[in-house]
């Protein structure tokens, strides 16, 4: 064993502490483990990676591309969310760990294609998140969530995909800002990894992420006011007037990447809204590829995610693109949140 330097404790990759180690040392906890899980989670890491190198020379590919329709590799220049969901298809379709896929790239499942084995579980995601910010380079983000099939073999089938969030098996997100980002929970804690480039590895940089009880910061689209419920606009001047709780207005903090301004909330505390309006009626993020995998993580951090009048996780999906208003953060500002709804 390397003494630990005299500076202080050995930093996670001195201990190596990889994503690759910590979900191996998971499964060896999971009685019965097969491995199938790690694989599927190394797959993700993978996609994951190959996203990262992408989106952080995005501009230069788009330069590249003004040549004409395809770049100096002769590649058709495609956007980038295109690009991501294809990434993800391909680097978890092969590995015999899902049995069907959904993305909010493609209107109906992704199925498995039959020379490849068809694994219990199904992964759905967000491939690009807040895609409309890659242009003026700011922060992007994939969303994925876990499930156990419910057919019994084959190819998986759309009711695969239709569970409450409560059934999820696990769910995660990778952050493309200043640096990236990996977060993920299977419901038992919350744990982040920062991907160091150079090692092409992602190391343990946020073990047991735990939401603040209450935060000072709300996270929401100002722009739509006029089309809320007359409670939500209450809800937001009340937060912004010396009422509020600690005896101050709360800070505003607002990027329009659901990942990046509810990583800052998971860290920081304060509460996310994307409340419905008369324009997005039943609100207008995804339930099951954004709120509900990020509802898991925010459940398992000690917070809280509601649709306003009832738990994000609790919603019986319909269809694979249903939407719902999100109030996601501190357990606390979230209370605060659903006393005015009720
Ligand atoms: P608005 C990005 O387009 C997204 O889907 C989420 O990532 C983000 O939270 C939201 O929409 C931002 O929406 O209407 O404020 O631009």
């Amino acid at each position: 064993m390397r003494p630990t330097p005299s500076w202080g404790p050995p930093s996670p990759e001195q201990l190596g502490w990889t994503l690759d180690r910590h979900i191996f040392e998971r499964q060896r906890r999971v009685q019965g483990a097969t491995g199938d899980f790690t694989g599927l989670f190394q797959s993700i890491a993978l996609a994951g990676r190959m996203i990262a190198a992408r989106v952080h020379k995005a501009g230069l590919s788009d330069v590249l591309g003004r040549v004409g329709a395809t770049n100096v590799q002769g590649e058709e220049v495609q956007r980038l969310d295109v690009i991501a969901n294809q990434i993800l298809v391909r680097c978890v379709e092969a590995g015999g760990h899902v049995c069907v896929m959904a993305s909010e790239e493609n209107e109906d499942i992704i199925p498995i294609p039959p020379h490849f084995p068809h694994g219990k579980y199904v992964l759905m995601f967000d491939p690009l998140d807040g895609s409309s910010n890659i242009d003026v380079c700011m922060s992007i983000g994939t969303i994925f969530s876990v499930h156990r099939r419910l057919s019994k073999a084959g190819p998986g089938t759309r009711e695969d995909c239709l569970q409450k969030g409560t059934e999820q098996v696990a769910a995660g997100y990778i952050l493309y800002g200043s640096s990236t980002v990996l977060v993920y929970t299977t419901g038992q804690g919350v744990h982040g990894f920062t991907l160091d480039p150079l090692v092409g590895e992602f190391f343990l940089s946020h073990e047991n992420i735990r939401i603040p009880k209450r935060g000072a910061t709300y996270s929401v689209n100002e722009g739509n006011t006029l089309r809320w419920d007359p409670r939500v606009r209450e809800w937001v001047a009340w937060l912004k007037s010396a009422d509020a709780p600690g005896g101050q207005p709360y800070g505003h903090r607002y990027i329009g990447t659901l990942v990046a301004d509810f990583h800052r909330t998971l860290l920081k505390g304060g509460i996310f809204a994307y409340p419905a309006d008369d324009k997005n009626p039943s609100g207008k993020l995804r339930l099951l590829y954004e709120c509900a995998p990020m509802a898991f993580i925010a459940e398992a951090a000690g917070g809280a995610a509601t649709t306003g009048t009832r738990r994000v996780l609790d919603i019986e999906p319909e269809a694979l693109h249903d939407r719902t208003p999100l109030f996601i953060g501190s357990a606390e500002d979230v209370a605060d949140l659903e006393r005015r709804l009720a």
